[in-house]
C-alpha cells in the first residue's frame, strides 16, 4: 500500500518535472520590437497591443513585445531592412510598399480589384495571399498574417473631387510603388511617392496637396487637420501585412515560432473586426470635424479604370500575367 502511493507519487512528480521542464525550455525571456507607422490610438495600434498582450499570455510572459508607433523605428521601407538585417524582430506595413523586395506584391495594388472586405479576405487567406507570403521567406523575412489597412480613398486641400478631371494638377503624395505612381499620373494627378511618415508634415507645409488612405487613417492621422475635401472613391483595398525577421524566426524554438503564429492570427481576427467597425463611424467622426465629403459617381469610377487600365497592362506584362489570370479566377470563382 505505502509503497504503491510512493510510486504513484513518484510518477506525478516525474510528469509534473516534465511538463516544467518542458515549458522552460520552450519559451525564452525574449523583447520582441513590434514598430509600426500610425499612431498609437489608431487600428493599427490598437491591434498591435492585442498582439502584445495575447503573445505574452500564450508564451506566461516570456516574449515580450513592445511596440513602437508613428513610425519611431522607421518608416515601412526601413523597417523591412531592419528586419532582413536582423536590427528589428516585427513589424507591420503596407503590402504595397514591400514591391521592391518581392513585386509580385503589387498584385493587390490593381484598381478596384475587390468589391468588399470578404473578397479581399478569402484572397489574402486563400492560395495566392499564402503563395506571395511564402516567396519572402529567401528575401530574409516571414509573413505571418493579413492585417486589413482598408479601400483608400481620396483627400485635398484645393478643392472637392467630384470628377477625374478634378484631380488635374493636384499634387497627390502615394506610396512608394510604381502601379500608384502611373495610375494617378494617368488620371491626371501629379503623382508623388512619399513615406507615410513624412506624410503630415508634407501636407501641413502645402509641399503636397493631397493624399489617399482608408477613413480610419484619415482619422487617427488627424489628417482632417491639414486636409478640407475628403472623395470616397474606394479605388484599391490596401492590405497590412505582420512580417518577422527571418534571422530572428530561425533563433526561435519550435514552440516559440507556434506562438508568435496563434498570436499572430489572433490579431488578424481581432483587427480585421475592429478595423470595420472604427470604420463604420469614420466617416461621421470627419463630417463633424469640418471636411467636406463627396461620393464619386460610379460612372466616374469607372473613368478612373478605365484610365488606370495601361498600369495594370504594365504590371502584367513585367511578368505576373499569370498572377494577374489566376487571381482574376479566384475572384470570380467567389463572385459565383
Ligand atoms: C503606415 C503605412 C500606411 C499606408 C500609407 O506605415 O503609406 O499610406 O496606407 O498605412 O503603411
Amino acid at each position: 500500500m505505502k509503497k504503491h502511493i510512493v510510486k504513484t507519487l513518484l510518477a506525478a512528480l516525474a510528469i509534473g518535472t516534465a511538463t516544467f521542464a518542458a515549458h522552460a525550455a520552450d519559451f525564452q525571456t525574449r523583447i520582441v520590437r513590434f514598430g509600426y507607422g500610425l499612431a498609437e490610438d489608431s487600428n493599427q495600434g490598437r491591434a498591435a497591443k492585442f498582439l502584445a498582450e495575447d503573445l505574452a499570455k500564450r508564451t506566461g510572459g516570456k516574449m515580450r513585445m513592445k511596440g513602437f508607433a508613428s513610425a519611431s523605428l522607421g518608416s515601412d521601407l526601413q523597417m523591412q531592412n531592419a528586419l532582413i538585417g536582423g536590427a528589428q524582430e516585427m513589424t507591420v506595413v503596407s503590402t504595397a510598399t514591400l514591391v521592391g523586395i518581392v513585386d509580385d506584391f503589387g498584385v493587390f495594388d490593381l484598381p478596384f480589384l475587390f468589391r468588399n472586405e470578404r473578397e479581399a479576405d478569402a484572397i489574402l487567406d486563400g492560395p495566392v495571399g499564402q503563395q506571395l507570403m511564402a516567396k519572402l521567406e529567401s528575401k530574409g523575412l516571414v509573413g505571418l498574417v493579413y492585417w486589413e489597412n482598408g479601400f483608400r480613398n481620396l483627400t485635398n486641400s484645393k478643392h472637392p473631387v467630384a470628377k477625374m478631371d478634378d484631380l488635374k494638377g493636384v499634387k497627390l503624395r502615394v506610396m512608394q510603388n510604381p502601379m500608384y505612381i502611373d495610375m494617378f499620373n494617368a488620371m491626371g494627378a501629379n503623382a508623388v511617392p512619399l513615406a507615410f511618415s513624412e506624410l503630415f508634415t508634407a501636407l501641413e507645409s502645402r509641399t503636397v496637396d493631397g493624399q489617399e488612405n482608408p477613413v480610419n487613417t484619415i482619422e487617427s492621422s488627424k489628417f482632417y487637420e491639414v486636409q478640407k475635401y475628403l472623395s470616397i472613391t474606394k479605388h484599391v483595398y490596401s492590405p497590412w501585412i505582420v512580417l518577422a525577421s527571418k534571422k530572428w524566426w530561425d533563433g526561435l524554438s519550435a514552440d516559440e515560432k507556434k506562438a508568435v503564429q496563434a498570436s499572430a492570427v489572433a490579431s488578424r481576427d481581432f483587427e480585421r473586426k475592429d478595423s470595420r467597425e472604427a470604420g463604420a463611424k469614420a466617416l461621421d467622426d470627419l463630417k463633424k470635424k469640418g471636411m467636406q465629403v463627396t461620393v464619386v459617381s460610379d460612372a466616374e469610377l469607372d473613368r478612373m479604370r478605365e484610365s488606370a487600365r495601361p498600369a495594370v497592362t504594365k504590371f502584367a506584362a513585367a511578368g505576373h500575367a499569370d498572377l494577374v489570370k489566376q487571381l482574376d479566377g479566384e475572384i470570380a470563382k467567389l463572385r459565383k
